[in-house]
Parts: C-alpha cells; structure tokens; sequence
C-alpha cells in the first residue's frame, strides 16, 4: 500500500519552512517513538539542510521502553559518528505525561547547546518540523508554559505557522505537519496510517489494522492476550481481527463479524496506549 495524502496547505507549509529556515538558529525535528525512522520525512531532512538538529521523539510514554533506549543509542551514534549530522542531539520525551518541566530543561539545553543566535540577536530561534499529529504543538505549549497552539488527536490540526516566546526569550515556530508526496515504502506507510499520521478516511483501515495485528502477533502477544483475555493467540492476523470483533461485540446483523468495527476497536486500543507500550520498528531492521 502505498499513500498518497499531501493536501494544498501542506505543500505551502513547505515552501513557507524554506522560507523562514535561514533565519532560525535550532530545528526541532519531531520523530514518534514508536516508528523513529518512519516518521522520519526526507522533506524535513532536506529541509533543514546543515541546521543544527534536535531530534525529539514524543509519545515515548506509548512506545517499548527497551527500544527506545536502542533508538536514542541509534540516533546518537548516527548523530556522532561519521559523516554524520554536524550538529546533533536527541532526546525522548513522554510530552504528556513526564513532568513539564524536565521537558522543558532538556530540550533548553540541547537547543542551548546547538544554537547560537545569529546575527547580533541574543537569544535563539527555533524551529519545530515534523509528521502531522505527532506531538508538535503539544510540545510548544509545553514549552512556552501556557496554551497558545491548539492541539487535537487527528493529523493537520496546526494549518500554518505560529510564532511563540518562551519565559527564557527563545522564539519557537510550531509549523503545520508535512508529509511527503508519495510514501513509497509500504511498510513505512502503514506504520505512519497506524500510528495516526494519515486522516483514516484517506486509509484502506481494515487493511493497516491487519499490518498492526500482524506485527502485535509476532512482537507482543503477551500484551494481546492480556487485552482481549485470549487464551491461545490466533494463527495470523486475519484470525486476531475477527477474534477482536467477536471479544468486542463488532457485530453486524445476522451474526457475522463487522470487520471496519473491529478494525477500528484494534487501531484505536493501539493508538491510545490501551494495548501496552508498543514500538513499530527497531533499529536494526
Ligand atoms: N501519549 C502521548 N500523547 C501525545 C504526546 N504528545 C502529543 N500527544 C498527543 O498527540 C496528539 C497530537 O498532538 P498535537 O500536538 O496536536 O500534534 P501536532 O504534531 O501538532 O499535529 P498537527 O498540527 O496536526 O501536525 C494529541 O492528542 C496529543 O495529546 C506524548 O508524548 N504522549
Ligand atoms: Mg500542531
């Protein structure tokens, strides 16, 4: 499957981003814990050229803790190593549930790090790029200790750019969410579908939540046994999606098992954090 879904005000958040990215000293590019290298957009990285970088990964609070820890490793190393990013740090938030301020604390300090103001300004501008709905204004009101962006549990909430002040001086610039013009990797795109990056109606939503179930079944069956008290796991995907509809009462008339219910029961109890904490992707795939 691949996706297509780049609406007209993403294409200008794009050309506005090119437009303002000289003048910004730090971007803050925000990646989901859960699938760091899918939520990567290629558009961001060129984007953001030779700009210092911190790479933030939200929603950590939904993601496998043991593999977070390997991405931040990962991530580090790529920042570090050869022919790496020039300028880079990463830090993994739980933007609403860790304390705000240690959110705050340690993103100031990896921007403080990276930004020098430029031209004779004395405190820094940063720049805050990333997927749609994956934490990015959420993080800016945290850091600006008060509500100034709007937030919502659905992709292209924030449809242009914002310009906030921090207690500390530091401007930041909360930006719409972009994706690129075609996902071709279809792994990629599912997870990005699952995870709520892509409006569901833009979905074929039965078929992302047989991809979720599929790599739920290979990695954590332990978590979907506890969920929907299975006592022996379904042999493949098809079969845990209907066990699901029949658990959660995802019936149509007639008896039979409503498939779109019961997909949605599954994407849904996934996405809220309702089935564990649960990473797409690891590093080393
Ligand atoms: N569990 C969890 N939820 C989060 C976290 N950060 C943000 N969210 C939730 O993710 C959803 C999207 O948050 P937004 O801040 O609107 O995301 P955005 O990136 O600005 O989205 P767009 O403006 O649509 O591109 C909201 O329901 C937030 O409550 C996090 O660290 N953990
Ligand atoms: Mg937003």
């Amino acid at each position: 499957m691949s996706i297509q879904w780049y609406p007209g005000h993403m294409r200008k958040a794009r050309r506005a981003i090119a437009e303002a990215m000289p003048s910004q000293d730090v971007v803050i590019e925000v990646l989901d814990a859960r699938m760091p290298r899918a939520s990567e957009n290629p558009v961001v990285t060129e984007l953001r050229g030779p700009k210092p970088c911190v790479k933030v990964l939200t929603k950590s609070d939904l993601a496998d803790p043991d593999v977070t820890r390997a991405w931040l490793e990962y991530l580090e190393r790529r920042v570090d190593g050869p022919g790496a990013h020039p300028a880079g740090k990463v830090v993994a938030l739980a933007v609403t549930t860790d304390r705000a301020s240690d959110a705050r604390t340690r993103i100031t300090e990896a921007c403080g790090a990276l930004a020098v103001p430029t031209r004779g300004r004395t405190t820094a501008r940063a720049m805050i790029i990333g997927i749609p709905n994956v934490g990015k204004s959420t993080l800016v009101n945290t850091l600006a200790q008060r509500k100034v962006a709007n937030v919502g549990d659905e992709p292209a909430v924030t449809k242009s750019e914002q310009v906030v002040k921090m207690k500390n001086g530091m401007m930041l610039s909360d930006n719409p969410g972009i994706l690129w013009p075609k996902i071709e990797d279809p792994t990629a795109a599912l997870r990005l579908a699952l995870g709520g990056a892509i409006p569901d109606a833009a979905l074929d939503y039965e078929g992302v939540a047989l991809f979720g179930a599929g790599v739920f079944l290979g990695r954590y069956p332990e978590l979907l046994a506890k969920r929907y008290k299975l006592t022996t796991m379904p042999a493949d995907a098809e079969a845990l999606l209907l066990e699901v509809g029949r658990r959660r009462g995802c019936l149509r008339s007639g008896g039979t098992i409503d498939r779109h219910k019961a997909a949605d029961v599954l994407i849904h109890d996934f996405r809220d954090g309702a089935l564990g904490r649960i990473s797409l992707e690891r590093p080393e795939e």
